[in-house]
Formats: structure tokens, C-alpha cells, sequence
């Protein structure tokens, strides 16, 4: 902040203070417009005050900067982000496709991750071949709305901004000038910037009864084993977006992180559970997206430790309330902005563009169902699994095939867990042991991630261990 305006601030607060101090009539400033009454502020405070001699406000430096050239020469630490507006063709369940609109052929976009403090440094390319401009409302920064504003085919933009914040924020697509912004961001064109706390995040405390019943507080370190779940609905008639049916709010399919029932099982959890591909593990779903023949669009599963801290990131990027829920569980902490909402509480309701963090613990080794609890939602794609420890007792299946040594604490030792689910690690992040490539990617976005040696290909690798894993479970004598 500029140095005389830091002045002006601190002599008009000594004053105000002073007069408020020392006994005068008057208890309106001219300042806040709000008033001072001694009679309510704590007496050592006010001591403390007048000891420093008055107040010294401190503020952002520059809470409202776009200059990219200022911020980067600030010393902060800057970070690129880079998105591409792509229009694709992307499947939806049931087997038909829908004309979708992306950040970078993927839906949710990627999602960014700095700390709070960091210089944000945007860009937004629009190819040529693109049939339509399109723009970037990126919710964690405190700029112009201005800067949001189209881009048209063929055209870069960028700007810069300090992520002052820490929590969750949506991103989306704000349209052609505001024009078809909801066709837009309905058909793909959003995703979640994550800002960490500048101090990183807290212990958890879960209060649980121990003995004969007295209440017992358990701490959780600060890391934590992190998920990003994006809930949104699509509205289509003849895989085209249809803007009556969003105006009525008759969801077509609701989706999370992009795919209707994406986290539920698939034949390699038949195989695993039933002892044969066929026989489904879940049919309430009917296994929408299973077959390894869906490569990175088959179904996959989010798998946990039990007692392990777990944090969630939620957004609701959609058109619709979420009531966040997880079957069997209980969320031990919900926080939204900087600030702790609740704890132990059973659901947590979200709306448009709202957000908030989850830090819970899995207590039991189990299935548990994550769930926007409104009927017509589960229903329609809103519904995902986690597994926790070894519900099924698997280990020994795992051991006699050859694939771990000794026994492991989640089947993601195994499996992996599922890439569009997996945000980019933070200081207190615990690293997930695999990573599988799930997600509403285009087959280029798949082959890159696949290419680059980090995530593991399970259409891939299925058929190799599959026979290693039937036999196990004939030795085991399980079917
Ligand atoms: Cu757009």
C-alpha cells in the first residue's frame, strides 16, 4: 500500500482512538462511521492500545492488482497457470456422448493449487479453431470483474493476481461476455483452485468415548490423505446442452468430478469380490461404466486407510443444492473460507458455487457411499464408494498373486486412486500410494498422463493380473 495512505490510516485511528480514550462526548468517526462505547471494549485492550501509542492498520499491499510485471518482481512466489478452451465431443453414461465444453480437453478443468500469498499468473488461450470465445471468472481472486471478460478464437490473455484467501474456489467460464455463461460452465468449463493456509492446516480433533464411556479427544496430525470432489448437473437433450431443461431444473445426469456414478465398481471389483467379472459388486447402479474397453472413463473406486486423517475438498461447481453426506460416516470437521462451520455433523448442505473442506476420519473397515442426499441426485449419478482398510480381506488374494509382498493398509496400494480425484500435494498432503487414470479426459489428455510414467493404466494392467488373481482366489479357495 502506498506509504501515505498507510500514514493517513494510522493518524486517523490515533485520533479516533484518543478521543475515544480520554473522556470525550463524541463517539461517532468520521472514519468507520461506526461507534466506539468504552463501556463494551475490554479495559487491558484499550491499555494495551494507548501503551503502543495507537493503532497500526496493516494492509494488503496489493489487494487488487493485475499488473503482472509489478507482482512478479514482488519476491512472491509465482505461479503459472495455463488453460486452453477446448470444445469435445466427451461420453456420459449410458453409453452416448454429449458435445461438452473444456479447460484443457478435461473435466473438471485441472485444478490449481498455491499458497495463500502466492502471484497467481493466469492465461487463458482460446485456439483457432475454436468455435467460440470464451473467458475465466476465477473466484480466489479479488479483481475487476473487467479482467474476466471473453476471448476470442485465436486470442491469449493474461493476468495476475495474489491469492489472499486460503480455501476452496470455483472457477468457470463466464461466457461470451456473459453470453451462454451457463451453457458453458454446465458443459464442462469449471474447476477449483485450492489457497492453503499461509500457516498450512490444523490438527484434527475427534471426540470419541474410550473406557466406560467418558469423552476422549483424539488429535490427527495435520497431513492428510486429500480428495477433490466437483459436483455439477448436465441438462442435455440429444447430447446438446439444453438451456429449458436447466431453466426447469430437470437434471439430466448429475455428476461428480464430471461423471455420473464414475466411483462405483467396475469388473475388476466383481472379479476381486464375486470371484467373476459378470456378477456385480453394486447393481443399484448397474455398473455404468464398467469394461476395460472404457480405458480412462472406467469406473473406479476412492480408497482410504482406516484411522487415517482424511481431507476432502468439495465444490459445488452446479445448478443445484448438495447436501453432502457420507453413508456411514459422520464428517468429524467441516470448514468453509478460514473459519471451522461445524464437527461431528452428518450432512453439510452446499449451494451454487459454495465450497468447504472435509477432515474426517474412517473409523472401520468398510464401504462407505459419498452422497448428495437429494433423492432425484443419488438417483441421477450423484453417489460414489469409498472403501476403507480391507473390508473384503484381500490381502492374502493380493499376497498369493504376487502383487504386494506383505500386507497393505488400503487397496490404493493395490489399485491406485483415481487421478480426477486426486488434487496437486500441498505442504500437508500424504501421498497417495498410486494413482489411476479415471476421469472425463479426451483420449490426448489420457495418452499424455499415461506417456509421462506417473499413473497407472489399470485397462492395462487388469488383464495382465487377472489371471494371477483368479488363480489366488481359487488357491484361497474363495468361490
Ligand atoms: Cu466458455
Amino acid at each position: 500500500m502506498n506509504k501515505r495512505i498507510s500514514m493517513l490510516f494510522t493518524i486517523a485511528a490515533v485520533a479516533v482512538m484518543g478521543a475515544t480514550l480520554f473522556g470525550s462526548t463524541y463517539t461517532q468517526t468520521q472514519i468507520s462511521g461506526v461507534s466506539l462505547d468504552m463501556s463494551e471494549m475490554d479495559i487491558d485492550v484499550m491499555d494495551q492500545i494507548r501503551n503502543m501509542g495507537g493503532l497500526q492498520l496493516v494492509m494488503p499491499q496489493a489487494f487488487a492488482e493485475t499488473d503482472c510485471g509489478a507482482l512478479e518482481s514482488s519476491g512472491r512466489t509465482i505461479v503459472e497457470f495455463n488453460l486452453t478452451g477446448e470444445s469435445v465431443t466427451l461420453p456420459i453414461m449410458g453409453g452416448e456422448t454429449y458435445n461438452a465444453m473444456t479447460f484443457n480437453g478435461q473435466v473438471p478443468g485441472p485444478t490449481l493449487r498455491v499458497t495463500q500469498g502466492d502471484v497467481v499468473k493466469m492465461t487463458l488461450t482460446i485456439p483457432d479453431d475454436e468455435a467460440t470465445a470464451h473467458g475465466n471468472d476465477m473466484h480466489a481472486s479479488q479483481i475487476s470483474a473487467l479482467e474476466f471478460d471473453s476471448i476470442n478464437p485465436g486470442e491469449s490473455k493474461t493476468f495476475c493476481y495474489i491469492a489472499e484467501s486460503a480455501g476452496v474456489f470455483k472457477y468457470h467460464c463466464s461466457g461470451v461476455h456473459l453470453f451462454a455463461m451457463d451453457q458453458h460452465v454446465l458443459s464442462g468449463m469449471y474447476g477449483i483452485a485450492i489457497v492453503d493456509p499461509a500457516n498450512g492446516y490444523k490438527k484434527l480433533m475427534v471426540v470419541k468415548t474410550s473406557g466406560s464411556g467418558e469423552l476422549d479427544r483424539q488429535f490427527y496430525d495435520a497431513d492428510a490423505l486429500e480428495f477433490t470432489l466437483q459436483f455439477n448437473q448436465l441438462y442435455l437433450t440429444d447430447g446438446n446442452y439444453d438451456m429449458t431443461k436447466m431453466m426447469a431444473h430437470q437434471t439430466t445426469q448429475t455428476v461428480i468430478n464430471g461423471m455420473a456414478f464414475g466411483y462405483t465398481p467396475n469388473i475388476a471389483h466383481n472379479l476381486l469380490v464375486k470371484g467373476d467379472v459378470a456378477t456385480q459388486v453394486l447393481p443399484v447402479t448397474g455398473q455404468p461404466w464398467e469394461g476395460l474397453d472404457n480405458k480412462q472413463y472406467q469406473s473406479q473406486i476412492l480408497y482410504v486407510e482406516n484411522d487415517q486423517h482424511v481431507r476432502l475438498f468439495v465444490e459445488n461447481q452446479g445448478n443445484e443444492p448438495v447436501f453432502f453426506h457420507i453413508v456411514g460416516e459422520i464428517l468429524d470437521k467441516v470448514t468453509q473460507g478460514n473459519r471451522v462451520q461445524s464437527a461431528a455433523t452428518e450432512t453439510w448442505l452446499l449451494g451454487g458455487s459454495q465450497n468447504m473442506i472435509v477432515d474426517m476420519v474412517f473409523d472401520e473397515p468398510g464401504v462407505y457411499a459419498l452422497v448428495n442426499h437429494d433423492y432425484a441426485a443419488i438417483y441421477s449419478g450423484g453417489l460414489g464408494l469409498f472403501i476403507a482398510g480391507d473390508p473384503f480381506n484381500l490381502n492374502p488374494v493380493f499376497i498369493e498373486a504376487g502383487l504386494i509382498e506383505a500386507p497393505v493398509a488400503s487397496y490404493a496400494y493395490v489399485l491406485g486412486n483415481p487421478s480426477d480425484a486426486v488434487p496437486p500435494e500441498g505442504a500437508n498432503s500424504i501421498a497417495h500410494p498410486a494413482i489411476n487414470i479415471h476421469g472425463l479426459y479426451t483420449d490426448d489428455v489420457a495418452s499424455e498422463m499415461k506417456d509421462s510414467g506417473n499413473y497407472a493404466a489399470l485397462w492395462e494392467i487388469i488383464p495382465e493380473v487377472a489371471g494371477p488373481l483368479s488363480d489366488a482366489l481359487t488357491a484361497l479357495g474363495r468361490f
